[in-house]
Formats: structure tokens, sequence, C-alpha cells
């Protein structure tokens, strides 16, 4: 740990009240322009930082973490999701990885039940037709969507975000079922009524509606792949808010667009920025830019969490939300 202040090379724009209380505990270098680190300044700036203040738009592997500085200790990333760190590879270097979980739990949950809704009851396609001038009055059969209280919701992966998902949807009346790698404590589950699937893919042939919160691993990769895909009723839709590669997301497509599964909301894809054009075309799809944790309540405190991880790291402590990496 070096006695001057450590050098911190944050690599994208932050909220203001984050980066100012950046450059008063650190040498902090900022990103004042927003535009995504390309891979020859991230290699110049591994090489030189004490702590790397890294976003989901860095692509941080083991080529990277090879041309670290003797000096780079930390990679404090600002979101919870590390997929695009390679975390094994910066632990055997020596380097610790945090993430900032919890915070941004809620907000997520909360646009994961929007997409359901916006999904289910057509609300962008009733919005696009208002403005485009289709709107000429009321009709008994025009904008039909499907009723959201009474359907299943099979969650795929009951962690924070996954169980915060299901409190919202019991209070919308959904039926909660979920798989995940082991049943959650007989409290939760009673609170939330919710039925546990050990098997993934019986639980996909019985909900309308599936929506994923796992974190992005390789065994996760294509956990809904093509073949899951089919095994879902004509009518059910599809959520993710967690990550792309969750998904298979061309089978998606081709399903969606063959009328074999009804609908879509979409926040996250499996080559962002890059989206599936035709899926961009598709009137069933719902889809949002990674905007789960858009809000500035969340933004602000993920900032707060990247400074306590290199505040306590700086003191000599271990910082409290260091990545673990058989924890994923
Ligand atoms: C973040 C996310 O905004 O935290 C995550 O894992 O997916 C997003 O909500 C993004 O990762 C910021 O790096």
């Amino acid at each position: 740990m070096p006695t001057r202040k450590p050098k911190v090379i944050v690599t994208r724009k932050l909220p203001d009240s984050v980066e100012t209380r950046m450059r008063e505990l650190f040498d902090a270098e900022l990103n004042l322009t927003d535009e995504p680190l390309s891979r020859k300044a991230l290699i110049e700036a591994v090489g030189r930082c004490d702590v790397l203040a890294s976003t989901i738009t860095d692509r941080i592997d083991s080529a990277l973490i090879e041309k670290a500085g003797e000096n780079l200790k930390l990679i404090a990333n600002f979101g919870a999701g590390v997929d695009h760190i390679d975390v094994a590879a910066a632990n055997a270097k020596g380097i610790i990885v945090t993430n900032t979980p919890g915070v941004l739990t809620e907000d997520t949950a909360d646009l994961t039940l929007t997409l359901m809704m916006a999904t289910l009851r057509r609300v962008i396609e009733g919005a696009n037709a208002v403005q485009a001038g289709e709107f000429t009055g009321w009709a008994p059969t025009w904008m039909l969507g499907r009723r959201i209280t009474g359907k299943r919701l099979g969650i795929v992966g009951m962690g924070r975000i996954g169980s915060a998902v299901a409190r919202r949807a019991k209070a919308f009346g959904l039926q909660i079922h979920y798989h995940n790698r082991k049943p959650v404590s007989h409290l939760v589950a009673d609170e939330l009524e919710a039925t546990y699937w050990d098997s993934l893919d019986q639980m996909l042939a019985r909900v309308d509606i599936v929506s994923v919160h796992a974190p992005a691993t390789p065994a996760s990769f294509h956990l809904l792949s093509g073949r899951r895909l089919k095994l879902l009723q004509p009518h059910a839709i599809v959520i993710n808010t967690a990550r792309g590669s969750l998904i298979d997301e061309e089978s998606l497509t081709e399903l969606l667009a063959q009328g074999k599964i009804a609908g879509a909301g979409l926040d996250v894809f499996e080559q962002e920025p890059r989206i599936n054009p035709k899926l961009l075309k598709l009137p069933n799809a719902v889809l949002l830019p990674h905007m789960g944790s858009a809000t500035v309540e969340a933004r602000v405190d993920m900032g707060e969490k990247v400074i306590i991880n290199i505040k306590t790291w700086m003191d000599g402590h271990r910082p409290p939300d260091r990545v673990i990496p058989q924890m994923l």
C-alpha cells in the first residue's frame, strides 16, 4: 500500500458528488469525456495506477492483467456484475477485485417488473401508436394485452435481485416459482409462497413468465438455450435484466418471430451495445438500453461503495465487497 495518496484511474464519468469525493481522498484521474477507454488507454492505465475504478465497458481479461504494473493492487468495479473481469487472473497476480452489490437491487427489480408489465400490456406499442396519430378512439378489441394477476412467474436465480422481484410480483398477484442452486430458507419461501423447482426444464414448461437473475459465468452461458426456450408455452414471455449471455439471443429472436414465444422484455443483450437487427424489428420485444440500475440514487450509492472499497483497502483493511471467485 503506498504511503502517498493512491493513484486511482476512473474509466468512466461518475456522478459529480462521487467524483468530488474521489478527488478529495485519492490522487484521482477522472474521465471527463466519458468515452470508454480504448484497449491502448486501458493498458496504459493498468501500467501506472494503484487502483482501477472500472465499469462494465472495460474488458479486463487475463491479457490486460498481464500488462498491469506492480502498483496495481485493486480493481474497484462500479457495478455488481464482474463478468467483464477475469477475477481469477487478477487474484493470481495479487490484485483484489471488488464490486457494488446491494445498492442496485431494488431499482433493478423495479425495472424487471416494468418490463413484465410493458411486455404483457403492450405499453410501448400503445405509446407509439398514440405518437403516430393512430389513436382514433377507444375500441373493445384494440391493444389487448394479457392480465398479470394470477400468472405463474418462474424466476431463474433467487439471489438478492430475484427475491426482490418475487416480493414485488407477489404484490401484483403473480404466483412465484423459482429455480436456484438450492432452495431459499423456509421463512422466505413461506413469505413469498414460492415453489422451488429443482429442474429448470420442468419449471420452464409450466410458467407464463420467465425472468432470469443469475450471475453471468461460464456455467450460466446460454442457460436459456434454444432447446430450453422451446420448452416454453407459446403464450409465455421472457424477461432479462441480468446479462445477455444468459439467453441464446438468436434462438429467442427466431422463436419470437415465429410466434412460439409471445413476447420478451430485455434490458441486456449478448453483444452490447449491438442488438440483433431482427430483434429490433419485432413488435413483441420491449428493448431497453441496460438501464436496470440507472437511477440517480443507485449510481451515487454505487460510487459510494467504490469509494468505501478503495478507502478501506488504502487504510490497510479488507474491502467489504471483495469478489471471491468461488462464490460466482
Ligand atoms: C451497472 C449492472 O450499471 O451492476 C451491474 O452489474 O449490470 C449495471 O446495473 C453496470 O454494470 C455498471 O458497470
